[in-house]
């Protein structure tokens, strides 16, 4: 497969002015009769025009009216050359039939339970018609619609609808014309046509206009998009109030469709939706489900502006909008709930997928030079670690000058396909207006802070304490690497925002005194007022440098240092700090970040020495009287507290694990958390006992209010459950039958790893009560699957031939396929059965959808890391899947894995 680089841009031939799509949908087929408006670029290298082509049948073409000679054209495997291009404007039109009903790829157009759907991005318009199918080609579409009235009586496309009507000498059959002002790249072209129901609202933006809200779902589903559309409307206001970005069109549509690839889809006013991140109220969805979905409604309106308004020049400048687009919808969550909860949500999201990709085979820069498939970079790097980089830059700037170079971004490149560095440029220009005009920012170097886009890896700082008890002086002396991946042997340091604080022996911040400017190789450091008295931020941005803190009490205890406050950069920290040191900021440092991350430190250590057969007692001792004092510190905050008691997911402690023995033991690593969750809920029977009873007063409250309440006691369920407590276990298995979503499926997640008759009752009350809600019923599936006991092979091939598994939706092939990864003890048997099993699965669903399986062919990138059984046997899956016919997406991933071979 060839590989697309970077380097190898150049500009389109020709733009395309105009596109006129005429749809004919038909039960057995579709006819597309598409019209484009060309104009030769002029200037442009002489390049022939092509066309690209999927699984499309030509029925006829022709240049301005006149059916095209056959020697004027050239079709080849995925294209279709002119080959004398045209000199003058012209109009090129070309007929094509294709299968929608038969396309299982979710790409293109297809059909999903009934309903025409589209997903374009990145490559599918080309699945379409032929078309160059590359984002910087912008174009105004109108689109006529035609199709089976009772069958299709919805008939939907971007922009406004502009006619309706029935089609003369075609009984049933009627037809819709939508016209999109707004010129787009035919990645952000949708279509939906079917037998939907409708639910209208209406949002009157900052200058008075009156835009038509509409959700569009399968007859029934209505009851459940209020949640929906509530957050759609906050999402609108809120892009007005902190981004002054208003929405540009009369209609907004959203509709949610069964069989989706991914979440979501941002085309212009047309959104879609996986219907698992739209249909939810209190009593189908958990706490964290709807807040999901209202980030992410509010992700996809956020792209009218930071992705359909300014696209990207071409697919290497992905996060220019998704990066940016996940750091808007990181602020709207924050704003609207608990930005402590947000931040530290985020960051465990990040160090749990992104920092393990990063390590691994697949590790790649958040603006890559290279790709295969393009498919396979939406990733956590391009989303999450592009959000963190426009942070570190938010962090660096502060929000006025930020919020200055986003202007200057938006009105610089409003209509246009930009590129991470036009992005880039706008920050610089206004951090140079704001350090011209002597604002009190750090200074940095933008052209080292670029290399963020430019180099794979996670940064590793590593601190090591000088303190120098009679002069009362603190250096810190920090070094910074990026390890080498894969094509990068070499890296250079970055731009770091590294925020710090001092917390003394009483818990009290200490000043923070810096020697005067100019000790050799000291950080400057600057004090962002977002921050208060208590932070400084350095900007660490060479291999080696110093800190220095003069003026602390001499003769005493060195202060315990809180960092990375706030995670002010996605790096990692390496730092002795003692137990007791990281009890203490554990116990009371005053900011929230800092105070989580120490404590995630000490669980992090405490698991790896009970995984390594050793219980340092000394250590848990501290952490039972820690969360003791959390428990009962009711000022807190329900959701804080619950986050301070989380432990780590599994694939950061493999990540410790490995960095600590360099190999990992899976099992080893979930018999550790379930044996400290045991120990804990032991020995703070009491004080749980005391606060579940006072959450319970709470459950009622419907969301956002109860949250914490919930977010405890689902803590508290779980670790009484582990403990042996009938009482809580009969309360958790009860709750399946209750009101509450968030209640029944913690009591299952508090129940799942306790082989016993509740369980399965509750799990089958569980199953009984959803299963004709397939959204719902996944969760069960997912359940199901990650079962630690019994034969997980047997039971996830049960599963799949259950009445109510959908194998062509991929929500339910990530549950049961997902859920079978995540199970540690029965994914990594020894005997290497669940690793067998996998890539059967994958190599088979790479035959119908190939997007879904080369993300789950990523399971087995971390192959080399499970010691020299396990290795060998997941070596034999990758070859055993690589042995079988793959669809480009998948052969890139496995080749990928293979090549640490
Ligand atoms: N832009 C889409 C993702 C498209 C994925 C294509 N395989 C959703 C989003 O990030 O908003
Ligand atoms: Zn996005």
């Amino acid at each position: 497969m060839a590989t697309v680089r970077l380097a190898d841009y150049r500009p389109a031939p020709f733009t395309i002015e105009h596109t006129q799509l005429l749809f004919q949908l038909h039960a057995d087929h579709t006819v597309v009769d598409a019209a484009f408006q060309l104009v030769p670029a002029g200037a442009a290298e002489a390049a022939p025009w092509e066309f690209l082509g999927e699984q499309l049948e030509l029925l006829s073409i022709e240049l301005d009216g006149e059916l095209l000679a056959a020697e004027a054209y050239r079709l080849e495997p995925g294209k279709l050359v002119l080959l004398a291009p045209p000199e003058a404007a012209c109009c090129l039109r070309t007929r094509v039939k294709i299968q929608p009903q038969t396309n299982t790829s979710l790409e293109g157009l297809y059909v999903s339970g009934g309903l025409f759907t589209t997903q374009c991005e990145a490559e599918g318009f080309r699945r379409i018609t032929f078309h160059p199918d590359r984002p910087d080609l912008l174009s105004r579409f109108r689109v006529r619609i035609e199709a089976d009235q009772a069958s299709c009586p919805v008939l939907l496309s971007n922009g406004n609808c502009l006619e309706t009507g029935v089609i003369p000498g075609e009984p049933g059959r009627h037809y819709a014309v939508w016209d999109d002002p707004f010129p787009k790249p035919s990645y952000l072209f949708a279509l939906v046509a079917g037998a939907l129901e409708e639910v209208r609202d209406q949002f009157v933006t900052c200058s008075g206009r009156t835009v038509q809200l509409r959700i569009h779902v399968e007859p029934g589903d209505a009851p459940f998009t209020a949640h929906a559309m509530a957050s759609l409307k906050r999402s609108m206001a809120w892009d007005e109030r902190r981004y002054g970005l208003e929405y540009d069109l009369e209609e907004f549509n959203l509709v949610a469709v069964r069989h989706f690839n991914m979440g979501a889809m941002e085309n212009k006013s047309l959104n879609i939706f996986n219907s698992k991140l739209v249909l939810a109220d209190a009593e189908t969805a958990t706490d964290a489900e709807l807040e999901r979905i209202e980030s992410v409604i509010g992700h996809e309106y956020f792209h009218n502006w930071t992705g359909n308004r300014i696209t990207c020049r071409d697919w290497f400048q992905l996060s220019l909008k998704e990066g940016l687009t996940v750091f808007r919808d990181a602020s709207f969550t924050a704003d609207l709930h608990s930005p402590e909860v947000k931040r530290i949500d985020d960051v465990a999201l990040l160090r749990n997928t992104q920092f393990r990709e990063d390590a691994g085979p697949t590790a790649h820069p958040i603006q890559p030079d290279h790709y295969q498939a393009i498919d396979n970079f939406y990733t956590t790097t391009i989303y999450e670690k592009g959000s963190e980089v426009i942070r570190v830059l938010h962090t660096l700037l502060g929000e006025e000058t930020f919020m200055r170079g986003m202007a200057l971004y938006v009105s610089r490149h409003d209509g246009t396909a930009a590129t991470c560095q036009d992005f880039v440029q706008a920050m610089e220009d206004a951090a140079e207006q704001a350090w011209a005009a002597g604002a009190a920012l750090p200074r940095f170097d933008f052209q080292q802070f670029r290399r963020w886009y430019s180099q794979a890896g996670t940064p590793q700082l590593q601190i090591e304490r000088h303190w120098d008890g009679d002069a009362g002086t603190l250096r810190l002396s920090v070094r910074q690497s990026t390890p080498a991946t894969p094509g990068q042997p070499q890296k250079e340091p970055v731009v770091i925002p590294l925020v710090l604080g001092l917390v003394g022996q009483g818990g009290d911040p200490l000043p923070l005194q810096l020697p005067g400017e100019h000790a050799k190789d000291v950080a400057a450091a600057t004090l962002p007022a977002e921050w208060g008295s208590a932070s400084r931020l350095f900007v660490i941005d060479r291999a080696e440098q110093d800190l220095l803190f003069v003026g602390l009490e001499a003769h005493s205890h060195p202060p315990a240092v809180s960092l990375p406050r706030g995670f002010s950069a996605p790096v990692r920290v390496a730092m002795e700090r003692s137990s007791n040191e990281l009890l203490h900021l554990l116990a009371c440092d005053s900011e929230s970040f800092a105070r989580w991350d120490a404590g995630q430190v000490l669980l992090r250590q405490a698991l790896l020495e009970r995984a390594s057969g050793a219980i340092n007692d000394e250590l848990e001792e501290g952490l039972v009287a820690a969360f003791e004092r959390i428990l009962l510190e009711g000022d807190l905050g329900d959701s804080y507290r619950s986050a301070l008691m989380a432990f780590p997911g599994l694939p950061e402690l493999e990540d410790a694990a490995l960095a600590q023995n360099g190999t990992v033991d899976p099992p080893a690593l979930f018999e550790a958390v379930l044996a400290l969750r045991t120990r804990l809920g032991d020995e703070l029977q009491g004080p749980l006992e005391t606060v579940l009873a006072s959450c319970r007063n709470q459950w009622q409250q419907h969301w956002p209010e109860g949250v914490g309440d919930r977010d405890l006691t689902a803590t508290i369920w779980s670790w009484r459950v582990a403990a042996g407590d009938a009482g809580v276990r009969a309360e958790a298995a009860a709750a399946v039958s209750g009101p509450s979503m968030t209640l029944a499926r913690a009591g299952l997640r508090a129940l799942q790893s306790i082989d016993s008759p509740e369980r399965n009752a509750a799990l089958q009350a569980f199953h009984d009560r959803w299963q004709e809600k397939p959204v719902i019923l996944d969760a069960w599936f997912g359940l199901e699957a990650a079962t630690p006991f019994g034969d997980g092979v047997e039971r996830v091939r049960q599963l799949m031939d259950h009445p109510r598994f959908d194998p062509a939706a991929p929500n339910s092939l990530r549950a049961v396929l997902g859920g079978f990864a995540g199970n540690v003890s029965q994914f990594h048997a020894l005997d290497g059965s669940g690793y067998r099993f996998m890539a059967e699965q994958i190599s088979a669903l790479d035959q119908r959808n190939p997007i879904t399986a080369s993300r789950m062919a990523k399971v087995f990138s971390r192959w080399q890391s499970y010691g020299s059984l396990r290795s060998e046997r997941m070596l034999e899956a990758l070859k055993q899947l690589s042995a079988t016919p793959l669809s480009p997406n998948s052969r890139e991933v496995v080749d990928q894995c293979l090549q640490l071979a």
